[in-house]
């Protein structure tokens, strides 16, 4: 039988691009080099990929590669670690903020942050985010609410909008039934072990990079050891939305914003922006 391989030639011929001196053009945008250069296998018009992508720069920015270790989930970024080209541990189903607690208690000098799916986060891990964000733990929790079980084949998850057809509520999300969709930022963001709790989405240039600055921000409040910094996302799941990546970044627009609105949830006090250092 003829495999791919037999199809491909050994070689493929070098593209070329006439008149087009590089030292022409200024270089506008990179890859960060703090992501490791393989293909991903997320769907197209995921928002995992960019997300990824996202926390990677603001590591490169902040010269941070050898002191950040990211807590990877169950979910479909379950191998975000074969991506992010940082120390990473696995955690089980919903546990990732137990571990994230274990490893910055145990290396205080490191920046920790979990990257959680809403089925890992708000189903079956809901305890152990609550407990850790009540204790105050200085962790940032990275929250992508796709509102489904994604890599299961789209089941409700705690965050599905009401009347949302998935594979487990075919008719619709019925919140008499089933409950409401909890707001799991605005639920934490009253614990008073969180310093820092915002919304956003990866849904158009825009947001792309308010997120961006909003995990900048996260980052950076983690040398302060003032509490736990919560950035829930908004990700595109077109796959098991049955929509297009175009039609699903309006569907957040549309639909999403209404359950979940964007912003700022909870800010840090001014004077809890004050550096232990200058509190001595
Ligand atoms: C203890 C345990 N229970 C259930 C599962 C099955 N499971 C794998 S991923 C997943 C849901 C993931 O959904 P989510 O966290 O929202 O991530 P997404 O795929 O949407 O990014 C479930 C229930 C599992 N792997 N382990
Ligand atoms: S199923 Fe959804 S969350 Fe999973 S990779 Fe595809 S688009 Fe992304
Ligand atoms: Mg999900």
């Amino acid at each position: 039988m003829q495999t791919e391989e037999h199809l491909l030639p050994d070689t493929l011929p070098e593209v070329q691009f006439p008149g087009c001196q590089n030292e022409e053009y200024e270089l506008v945008y990179h890859k960060p080099a703090t992501m490791v250069d393989v293909n991903m296998h997320y769907c197209p018009g995921c928002a995992h990929s960019l997300v990824h992508k996202l926390i990677m720069e603001v590591v490169e920015d902040m010269d941070i590669q050898e002191q950040t270790i990211g807590i990877a989930p169950v979910g479909c970024s379950v191998f975000a670690y074969d991506y992010m080209n940082i120390d990473m541990q696995e955690a089980a189903h919903g546990r990732a903020a137990a571990v994230a607690t274990a490893v910055k208690r145990l290396m205080p000098e490191k920046y920790v942050f979990t990257y959680q799916g809403d089925g890992d986060l708000a189903a079956i891990g809901i305890a152990e985010t609550l407990h850790a964000i009540n204790r105050g733990e200085n962790i940032l929790i990275v929250f992508m609410n796709n509102a489904v079980y994604g890599m299961t084949s789209g089941q409700m998850a705690p965050t599905t909008l009401a009347g949302m057809k998935t594979t487990t509520s075919p008719d619709g999300r019925d919140t008499g039934f089933y409950g409401a969709p909890i707001k799991v930022a605005e639920l934490l963001a009253v614990l008073p072990g969180a310093f820092y709790v915002t919304r956003q989405t990866v849904n158009s240039a825009a947001a792309v990079r308010k997120t961006k600055k909003a995990l900048e921000k996260a980052f950076i409040y983690q040398q302060l050891n003032k509490g736990t910094c919560l950035v829930e996302i908004i990700g595109n799941c077109p796959s098991n939305w049955k929509m297009t990546p175009v039609e699903s970044s309006k569907f957040i627009d549309e639909e999403m914003v209404k359950t979940f609105p964007m912003g700022d949830i909870k800010l840090p006090k001014a004077e809890d922006l004050k550096t232990n250092q200058e509190e001595k």
